[in-house]
């Protein structure tokens, strides 16, 4: 049995010999059923849902980078502790993630190695550098804000070893954008050159934040097919302006002001109207041209080649188990 939450038995188990069934594929999304490892599924399913499980693997453990650069500068021993354990978080949710594309029937170090060859992409905003602590606050805040935005809508993808991991996810990223907050609230109400600290980082931060979302929604090539499938269940835009709407009362909160001279409350849309994006942007960092993208990628490549023989190692040590259960058997 290959059972999940939501009526296994409307399931078609994958035979290699039949060709796929749509339409039993097509009733079971119909009925909110979740996709689970072996069943049928249509081909450009299961490579969507590889594209974009392995960029949000990949983005998470990129994005340890820009706040691992402040772990031996943090200003005190319990911002040190926090900041050790939320970037041990994105580790964690790189891994679980990792693990999910796995059940569609990749390697792990494959989708590594198309990552360091610059064939699958990461999330543009960890290409963005951060120059002072107050930028580990606004990565908490505005880029986990965002994180948490796109991902709770993920926790009921079609797919099931995808949505259960956001579960998990979602809940650690709760954490990381609250002690985000707490960092800036802090700043925000301290001395005056602090205040001013919080302030450039948010001013940095925000346009790359909104960016993370997507191109918008009819510049994006691949939303329409996605949320047939139940993968994504709002669009980029629709997600967008959630995120605006959540966090512009939280700034005012905060003591802080968002770097944007058209935002307004639109009382008929009841939403936040916000100024143009300059896509042009995201575009540039995503072909490779932001500020950090060398760096990142550079410092990847090498820990990637530092820690090899943990990789062997662990594979030896594997390998000796299954002889011993082998000749104990
Ligand atoms: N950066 O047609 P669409 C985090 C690409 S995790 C780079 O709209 P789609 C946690 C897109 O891949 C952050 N590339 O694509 C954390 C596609 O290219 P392709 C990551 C981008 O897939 C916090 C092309 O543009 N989260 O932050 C970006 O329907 C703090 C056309 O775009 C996820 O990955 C971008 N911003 O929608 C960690 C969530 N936007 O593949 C550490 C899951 C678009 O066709 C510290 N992913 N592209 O060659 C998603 O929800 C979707 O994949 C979107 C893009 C919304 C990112």
């Amino acid at each position: 049995m290959y059972g999940n939450d939501f009526g296994g038995d409307q399931h078609t188990r994958h035979e290699p010999d039949r060709p796929h069934d749509d339409r039993a594929f097509t009733a079971l999304l119909a009925g909110e059923g979740r996709v689970e490892p072996r069943d049928d599924m249509p081909e450009g399913y299961r490579k969507t849902l590889v594209r974009q499980i392995a960029q949000h693997a990949h983005s998470e453990i990129i994005g340890m980078q820009p706040e691992g650069n402040w772990i031996s500068r943090a200003p005190s021993l319990r911002r040190k502790a926090i900041l050790m354990a939320k970037v041990q978080d994105e580790a964690g949710h790189g891994l679980y993630l990792y693990a999910a594309a796995e059940t569609l029937g990749v390697d792990r170090a494959d989708l590594v190695d198309q990552l360091h060859s610059g064939r699958q992409k990461y999330s543009s905003i960890f290409n963005y550098p951060t120059l002072t602590w107050a930028d580990v606050g606004a990565i908490g805040w505005l880029v986990d804000g965002a994180a948490i935005t796109n991902q709770v809508p993920l926790c009921r993808c079609s797919y099931g070893p995808y949505a259960r991991a956001m579960v998990r996810v979602c809940k650690e990223e709760s954490f990381h954008q609250r002690q985000g907050f707490e960092i800036l609230y802090t700043l925000s109400h301290g001395t005056p050159s602090q205040k001013a600290m919080a302030q450039d980082a948010v001013n940095r931060y925000w346009w790359p934040s909104l960016m993370m979302f997507g191109p918008p929604d009819d510049d994006s090539p691949n939303s329409a097919q996605s949320m047939a499938w139940g993968i994504k269940r709002f669009s980029n835009d629709e997600l967008r302006q959630r995120f605006v709407d959540m966090t512009v009362p939280q700034a005012q909160a905060l003591g802080l002001t968002l770097p944007d001279p058209d935002l307004r409350w639109n009382d008929e849309r009841g939403g936040y109207d916000y100024g143009e994006i300059d896509f042009t942007e995201l575009f540039e960092v995503i072909r490779g041209n932001g500020p950090c993208n060398t760096e990142r990628m550079a410092h990847k490549r090498a820990a990637h080649q530092a820690g090899a023989w943990a990789r062997d190692a662990a594979e030896a040590y594997a390998e000796k188990h299954a002889r011993r259960t082998e000749s104990v058997a």
